[in-house]
């Protein structure tokens, strides 16, 4: 069977997955979206995204027009549709077709897209022999001009900091808040080790709340691990004995330099070698069964 993707209520071939110049998820990137995996047969944390992304909307003054349930199951069923049991879910709301103003009353109803495809990660030596990551030049966007814990469509600010990493010939920026505080990296939270101790920016500072992020936090402390959600600078990204990233598509991910300081031994290190395997056994362990009866398609 072709690829098949969920538009507004019906699945329809690839090629046949378009949405129009006219929608202000393009004209304005004027919407939300999930980022979502697949493992072994079931959803990762599905009810955790969806949750995001409802809450994403409402605070966009969006109303998604299928109501949770039903979103729920065509994510499962563009799983199964796509034979994908390992893999990724892109799951987007755009405002909808309007005019050329950017007044969202415009746009009657907003489009939902649902894109279920394989995954591609980052190369397997980086987690072998880990990132180089740059402290951007480039801030975050504070909070109180458009609130992080919104997944939106805008993501130019993070794809300006990518730039930077690409034409720097890093492999991840992280960006400071405009206060001078470590946030997050473009697509993936961060957190440091030092002296045993796990640190990572808290929600105040201005970040994505990812899945992840909340994931390894809950296994490192029933570890009896000790986490805290604070404020960092790049000099505690430079001295800590460990950092690593996490994020939806990254898993964790370990860094070894960041602006060109080595971090710890420069290789990846034990607390962030026990959580990914702890993150692994969590995703073998838990998630929501893609083959389950019946569907409404
Ligand atoms: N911060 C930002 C800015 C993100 O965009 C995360 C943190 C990590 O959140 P999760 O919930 O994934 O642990 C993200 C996640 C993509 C893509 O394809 C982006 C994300 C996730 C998945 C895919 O660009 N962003």
């Amino acid at each position: 069977m072709s690829h098949q993707v969920y538009i507004n209520g019906a699945f329809v071939d690839a090629e046949h997955a378009v949405i129009s110049v006219w929608d202000h998820g393009f004209l304005y990137g004027d919407g939300v979206f999930e980022g979502i995996r697949a493992y072994h047969g079931r959803v990762f944390r599905l009810d955790q995204h969806l949750s995001r992304l409802y809450t994403s909307a409402h605070s966009i003054h969006l109303e998604i027009p299928v109501p949770f349930d039903e979103v729920r199951d065509a994510v499962l069923e563009s799983c199964r549709r796509n034979e994908i049991a390992d893999g990724y879910v892109r799951l987007v709301v755009s405002r909808g077709k309007g005019d050329l103003g950017l007044d969202p009353r415009k746009c009657s109803t907003p489009s939902v897209v649902i894109i279920a495809s394989g995954i591609s990660l980052y190369p397997e030596e980086k987690y072998r022999d880990g990132l180089r990551l740059i402290v951007s030049s480039v801030q975050r966007t504070p909070p109180q001009c458009l609130d992080s814990r919104i997944k939106s469509l805008n993501y130019l600010n993070n794809i300006l900091a990518r730039i930077e990493a690409n034409t720097t010939n890093a492999d991840e920026a992280v960006m400071l808040s405009t206060s001078g505080h470590v946030t997050e990296c473009t697509a993936e939270n961060i957190f440091t080790v030092s002296n045993g101790v796990i640190r990572t920016p808290a929600p105040f500072v201005g970040i994505l709340e990812g899945v992840t992020r909340g994931a390894v936090i809950e296994v490192a402390r029933k570890k009896g691990l000790v986490v805290e959600e604070t404020t960092l600078t790049s000099h505690d990204l430079f001295v800590a004995d460990e950092v690593f990233l996490t994020g939806t598509g990254a898993e964790l991910i370990p860094v070894v330099t960041v602006s060109g300081r080595k971090v710890g031994t420069g290789k990846p290190g034990p607390v962030f070698q026990q959580l990914l395997s702890d993150f692994r056994a969590l995703t073998r362990a838990e998630g929501t069964p893609i083959q389950t009866v019946p569907s409404v398609f």
